[in-house]
């Protein structure tokens, strides 16, 4: 037996060791850095069941939860739908927020819980439903949600005891899906925006339908018919996206809306924001998940026209996709997914000075608002509110994955305290109705569940990512990137991977860094020495080797920061004279 004499100076012994190894972890950077990582994502993660505990405990089945009553709304058939039209009768919800919820529970390493949910709905959801919904919405959020899941469901983790997963939640994706393609039997191929789930295109439905609404559905439907073998699902999104291609200006632009039966555009002007935002997202990330070349070209074309028309220095503002002359200089909150999107073609400097602007705005005011008038620096009148929206954080893990640079650490936490004191209430995280006075709103918006919680917490822990390499739809559900998807794979990313060697196991640092697009080499003519390397995709070589030029158009645009270059009056490309 021990004596209490001996017991004593075991414990001083093992305390002075603690405090030595203490000491030594403060004073280390690394481990200062591990700690404050460690500290962050138990924190999100409070955030993250603050939020869902509450959904299920006061909302669910029903889609979202409203925080302030401790009550529910049935907003599926509400998204996107603003003046509230055609709402059903007999509609008890999908249990959207679940749904939402399904990869962030697997992010967070809740496989209880994700189990649990997938069984409840693979008993309980039905997509027989008299609910006229938007096709866009629900892509993004439902089917993505499902699909997301159904691959975190099947894949080597082996999360469900032996045969209890018998690909319900594809059996139900697969359900939705076909209720989506009735939307896509237009002349154009372009799809309705809207879509009763029971009875298919409404009589009398409106034939007026967004860029991102038509043209970003690829990631989903194309997943889909990989998973299910039927190519319709992929067939009918492809033709949509290349039909509103083929609507573009002489500039590569875009409009924001347009009419599926007719095909022209109603609003010429457009930005990267709201209802355009995702169909250049989509581009990029199809590319990533399929590696189809055409994704890329034009992508390529698009974004350089964006690059070109819409940014002026760190900002973005709208433009008539006709002139690219300029019509409205605002920042909206959705644009601020940008740098996470250049983040993924190795615009890394744009991106960041994108960023940097975007959470100054987010400093000014707490959060970040819907509108804010670049010109006059002030915010909208009406779009006041911030709706939980995930965009800024977004794009911070993207930086923080590209560059490791701990300041994006830091401005994770900023957004999470902010979200802490403004949002959080009792009963979950409420919208804030207004940004000038703090006034919040009844709505917990399910996308904070999908998103906003879920970039936080992969910017404090990316453990998710390092054996496998993801791309995130537009709602941030993961899909991973398989050599049987891809036309390219695996020699496509094999020279760009970052190894790390751990314990006799060769790892990626992080599968996010295999998307970084690295400097591309150019062939300006055939002979090998002729070929230049451009920082990123973003670099648009002078049109004419001697770097002469009769107007700015022949001068492209600057790599570094994405500057646009200039015809001086001499005649010669040039940034001193960029505008
Ligand atoms: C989400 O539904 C998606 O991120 C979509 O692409 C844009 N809007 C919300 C979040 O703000």
């Amino acid at each position: 037996m021990m004596s209490i004499r001996h017991l004593r100076s075991w414990i001083l012994l093992l305390f002075l060791i603690c405090t030595a190894v203490l000491n030594f972890s403060l004073s280390d950077p690394d481990s200062h850095l591990v700690r404050k990582k460690f500290l962050m994502k138990q924190k999100v993660r409070r955030m993250f069941y603050h939020a869902y505990d509450n959904y299920m405990k006061y909302a669910f089945p029903h889609d979202e939860l409203k925080p302030l009553t401790k009550t529910f709304t049935d907003s599926l058939s509400e998204l996107g739908n603003l003046r509230l039209e055609h709402l059903p009768q007999n509609y008890n919800g999908s249990a959207l927020t679940l749904i939402e919820s399904l990869s962030s529970l697997v992010i967070l390493g809740n496989n209880t819980e994700f189990v649990r949910a997938v069984l409840w709905l693979s008993e309980n959801l039905t997509f027989d439903v008299d609910a006229r919904v938007n096709l866009f919405e629900c892509n993004i959020r439902v089917l993505g949600g499902l699909v997301s899941a159904h691959m975190l469901a099947t894949d080597s983790r082996n999360r469900f005891s032996q045969g209890t997963y018998k690909n319900q939640l594809l059996i139900l994706a697969e359900d939705l899906g076909r209720r989506f393609l009735p939307a896509f039997s237009t002349p154009t191929g372009l799809p309705y925006a809207w879509i009763n789930l029971k009875y298919g295109v409404m009589e009398n439905e409106t034939t007026e339908t967004s860029t991102s609404g038509s043209g970003s559905l690829i990631l989903e439907m194309g997943a889909l018919s990989r998973l299910t073998g039927d190519p319709q699902y992929e067939a009918a999104a492809l033709r949509a996206l290349r039909k509103l291609w083929s609507l573009r200006s002489s500039l590569n632009l875009l409009g924001t809306t347009l009419d599926v039966v007719t095909g022209k555009w109603i609003e010429y002007s457009s930005g990267i924001g709201a209802g355009v935002d995702s169909f250049y997202e989509y581009l990029a990330k199809a590319y990533i998940l399929f590696g189809k070349d055409e994704y890329w070209r034009l992508f390529q074309s698009a974004y350089v026209a964006v690059q070109k028309h819409f940014r002026h220095g760190p900002w973005y503002h709208e433009a008539d996709m006709r002139t690219g002359h300029a019509t409205y200089w605002q920042l909206t909150s959705l644009q601020a997914f940008w740098p996470g999107l250049q983040v993924l073609v190795g615009d890394v400097a744009a991106a960041n000075s994108s960023h940097r602007e975007f959470f100054k705005v987010w400093k000014k005011f707490g959060v970040l608002p819907e509108r804010y008038l670049l010109d006059h620096q002030i915010l909208h009148p009406t779009e006041k509110y911030y709706p939980l929206r995930p965009e800024l954080v977004e794009s911070t893990f993207y930086l923080y994955q590209a560059t490791k640079d701990p300041w994006y650490l830091e401005v994770g936490e900023s957004i999470a305290n902010s979200l802490n004191l403004y949002t959080k209430v009792n009963g979950g995280f409420a919208s804030v109705r207004d940004v000038s006075t703090m006034v919040l709103e009844d709505h917990q918006h399910s996308f904070f569940l999908a998103e906003t919680c879920k970039y936080l917490y992969l910017l404090y822990d990316d453990s998710f990512l390092l054996d496998q390499n993801y791309i995130f739809t537009t709602e941030g559900h993961p899909l991973p990137v398989l050599a049987a998807w891809h036309d390219r794979l695996p020699e496509v990313y094999t020279s760009n991977y970052t190894f790390l060697q751990r314990s006799n196991l060769v790892r990626r640092t992080s599968a996010m860094s295999m998307q970084i697009c690295p400097a591309i080499t150019v062939s300006t003519n055939n002979n090998k020495k002729g070929d230049q390397k451009r920082e990123s995709l973003c670099h648009v070589a002078d049109a004419r080797s001697d770097h002469r030029c009769l107007s700015d158009e022949d001068c492209g645009v600057d790599a570094t920061s994405c500057r646009r270059r200039s015809c001086s009056i001499a005649g010669y490309c040039g940034l001193w004279l960029f505008v």
